[in-house]
């Protein structure tokens, strides 16, 4: 299986994260992304780089003004005289305006983020429109008959909505695989989002369509982030009723109700008959992992590639969350060969 990476990956740092009412080093770290490489290649993975896409390629699924916010935003924070990464501190909630884009740079930020855990510093924009290339090429290896292509994004990307960033995400690495599949002879596309965390800005974006379908098995949105999205009532509307669904789980799941849920997820996309698959690979389900409350061991990670690969459809693996960082290597590798072991 092909695996594509970019070094441009690590500009995405030095940024903090407002942790438990703490400025805190965040936990989406270039380390991570460190690990997964050196276990790929110590599994005899091959790895290549990304290919270049135009600009346009990120409009499929995502507003131009917010593109062009992610692009320039740091450059307009230094042009205000500021300096170090940006944070946003107000937020436009419920009663306050929407219709409007303030002109100035803090109220931009909060206008575009969901949260205070996202910063963005210097080379953001350059990491994760990186990320997206990789899984744009991964997308293209299954378009070009691969079975499978794993795309090592970082920073991840299912948090980020059409025009709405947070959850460490900027531009969503796996709806622009799905679009991708999409725009190159996929009929049906199904995206399944196994991270921890609900993929609020999948959902988002694919929310009015019956071409693409969602579904997500994660921690319940009423103790676990993003809080406000991933209930098991949501599921699409218009032409898109019926093509999204969640499988919210409460703390402390552990692998054997886990898999009562990933059979389930697995039943749905198999009904919908997809042409090409994508993973949301998050591993931060593993019992390990500091900031997530499920209890996955190591050795159930090949025994999820391998349910995937039962599907027997062309998938796109596309790198999430996961924050144990020194195991990310051995959960991930594990999917991967569970997936490959399956013929
Ligand atoms: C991103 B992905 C800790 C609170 C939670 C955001 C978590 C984002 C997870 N400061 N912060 O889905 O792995
Ligand atoms: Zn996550």
């Amino acid at each position: 299986m092909k695996v594509v990476h970019s070094p441009l990956h690590a500009r995405h740092d030095g940024g903090k994260e407002l942790h438990r009412g703490e400025l805190v080093p965040c936990f989406e770290m270039p380390s991570r992304a460190d690990f997964i490489l050196q276990a790929l290649r110590r599994e005899g993975f091959a790895v290549g780089g990304p290919r270049e896409f135009p600009l346009e390629s990120l409009l499929r699924v995502h507003d131009a003004g917010f593109v062009e916010f992610l692009r320039t935003a740091h450059a307009e924070w230094r042009a205000v005289g500021k300096e170090g990464f940006m944070l946003p501190s107000g937020f436009p909630a419920r009663s306050l305006r929407r219709d409007h884009i303030p002109a100035g740079i803090n109220g931009k930020m909060g206008y575009y983020a969901f949260d205070a855990s996202t910063p963005i510093v210097e080379g953001t924009w350059d990491a994760a429109l990186a990320a997206a290339h990789c899984a744009l090429t991964a997308a293209a290896h299954v378009v070009e008959g691969e079975r499978g292509a794993y795309a090592l994004c970082r920073p991840p990307g299912h948090h980020a909505g059409h025009a709405v960033y947070g959850g460490y995400c900027f531009l969503n690495n796996a709806a622009l695989a799905a679009q991708y599949l999409r725009d190159h002879g996929k009929k049906r596309v199904a995206v399944l989002d196994v991270d921890y965390h609900h993929g609020n800005g999948t959902q988002d974006i694919f929310w009015e369509r019956s071409d693409v379908l969602f579904v997500s098995i994660h921690g319940t949105p009423e103790t676990e982030y993003p809080y406000f999205l991933g209930y098991a009532d949501e599921r699409g509307a218009g032409e898109g009723e019926g093509y999204t669904r969640n499988f919210p789980l409460p703390r402390g799941t552990a692998w054997a109700e886990y898999v009562t849920a990933l059979d389930a997820a697995l039943d749905t996309v198999g009904g919908f008959a997809p042409d090409a698959l994508v993973v949301s690979l998050g591993v931060d389900t593993y019992e390990g992992d500091p900031i997530s409350a499920f209890k996955l061991e190591t050795r159930h990670y090949p025994l999820m590639g391998e349910r995937l690969a039962r599907l027997g459809i062309p998938t796109v693996f596309v790198q999430e969350g996961g924050y144990a960082v020194e195991d990310l290597g051995s959960n991930v590798a594990g999917v991967l060969k569970g997936f490959l072991a399956r013929g």
